[in-house]
């Protein structure tokens, strides 16, 4: 039996003097190809992503342990969206704004895992001093400007953040990073208004790894071709692999060169998946292991930029060597992590706003 279509009204003329109208000839972004890396370059994607997986692996740990308190996101599946995109921008110049899935695009903004490990554990060396915790990290200094736990709001200040940029002429991009299920939230798309009509350089990269929680993005979402979102804000979208790193970095190359060019916004949908549950605290029973096990067979990230490594005749013993270097770094995160001191009670009244804006 033919699927029935949905009937459609008639449709509207645009008037000869509106803005849509003159979109005909509106350039638009060239198809995105995959970034031809170095060698070099995809050792590099290989160590981040690696220390990205290993790390994670490790809060986990942590957590189970008791030496994690509250909530903690993992982003284990979804390593080649952030390596991608953070290899093409510039840290201290180009600003960063995610969810509270937050520690993989810290790694990859180069933030020590030290500090990051610390924050998990609550120390006062921890890179928010302890009082942030998984969800709420930030780094001025790396203009990362969080971890926030409020879904979508990430969105609204990734458009000040853009707005800061133009503002200030300081010739900086923003990335605001968000979910499929941030994607439903009405705040994204009032900040999709104001960035085109500002025209500001940021770029809405959505990681759809297709759960919010435990709800499937095809159940949630009417329309569940993501990066068409931005179509009645005329933000151009792209779709993208987010399983494989030189699609993601080719896809951000083509962004930024739009976006620097003056053209406002543009919108990244990043399929991706998260192998782990929503938190540590999700038995993920709104799937099957066999889907979970299906993705990690054939389209794993790290399995994936080991396969163009082969191609570029990098041996199985250098990759050996990164795996020993990056165990290094985290185990020693953690050790600092478990055995700094927590902040002082005084801390308590520190950081507190009590100011009027
Ligand atoms: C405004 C708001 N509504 C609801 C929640 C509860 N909540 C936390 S995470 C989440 C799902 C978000 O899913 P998605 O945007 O796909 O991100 P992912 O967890 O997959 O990275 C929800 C509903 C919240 N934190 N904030
Ligand atoms: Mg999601």
């Amino acid at each position: 039996m033919a699927k029935p279509t949905t009937p459609r009204p008639p449709r509207a003329q645009a008037k000869a003097d509106s803005p849509a109208a003159a979109d005909h000839n509106r350039p638009r972004p060239a198809d995105p190809a995959d970034y031809e890396a170095t060698k070099e370059e995809l050792l590099e994607f290989y160590r981040q992503m690696v220390l990205i997986r290993r790390f994670e692996e490790k809060a986990g740990q942590l957590y189970g342990l008791g030496f994690i308190g509250g909530f903690c996101h993992l982003y284990i599946g979804q390593e080649a969206v952030a390596v991608g995109i953070q290899s093409a921008l510039e840290v201290g110049k180009d600003s960063v704004i995610t969810g509270y899935r937050d520690h993989g695009h810290m790694l990859a903004y180069g933030i020590d895992p030290k500090l990051i490990m610390a924050e998990l554990t609550g120390r006062e060396a921890g890179i928010s001093k302890g009082k942030g915790g998984s969800m709420h990290m930030f780094s001025v200094e790396h203009k990362f400007y969080g971890g926030h736990g409020i879904v979508g709001a990430q969105v609204s200040l990734g458009a000040g953040l853009g707005f800061a940029h133009k503002y200030n002429g300081d010739g900086g991009v923003c990335v605001a990073y968000f979910g499929d299920g941030a994607a439903n939230q009405g705040q994204v798309y009032e900040s999709f208004n104001m960035a085109e009509l500002w025209k500001l350089p940021i770029i809405f990269v959505i990681e759809n790894n297709q759960y919010a929680m435990g709800t499937s993005v095809n159940r949630s979402s009417a329309e569940d071709q993501l990066y068409r979102r931005g179509e009645s804000f005329r933000i151009p979208g792209i779709q993208v692999n987010g399983m494989d790193v030189l699609a993601v970095r080719g896809a951000t190359e083509e962004a930024l060169r739009w976006v620097k060019a003056g053209n406002g916004p543009i919108l990244l949908e990043m399929k991706t998946y998260r192998y782990r549950g929503h938190s540590m605290s999700d038995p993920a029973k709104y799937r099957s292991r066999e889907e979970v096990q299906a993705m990690r067979d054939k389209s794993d990230p790290i399995e994936g930029v080991k396969k163009y490594l082969a191609e570029a005749g990098v041996s199985e013993d250098d990759l050996k060597k990164i795996d020993q270097d990056i165990r290094k770094i985290v185990s020693d995160a953690a050790d600092f992590a478990e055995s700094s001191p927590e902040p002082e009670m005084s801390e308590l009244y520190t950081d507190v706003l009590v100011e009027q804006y």
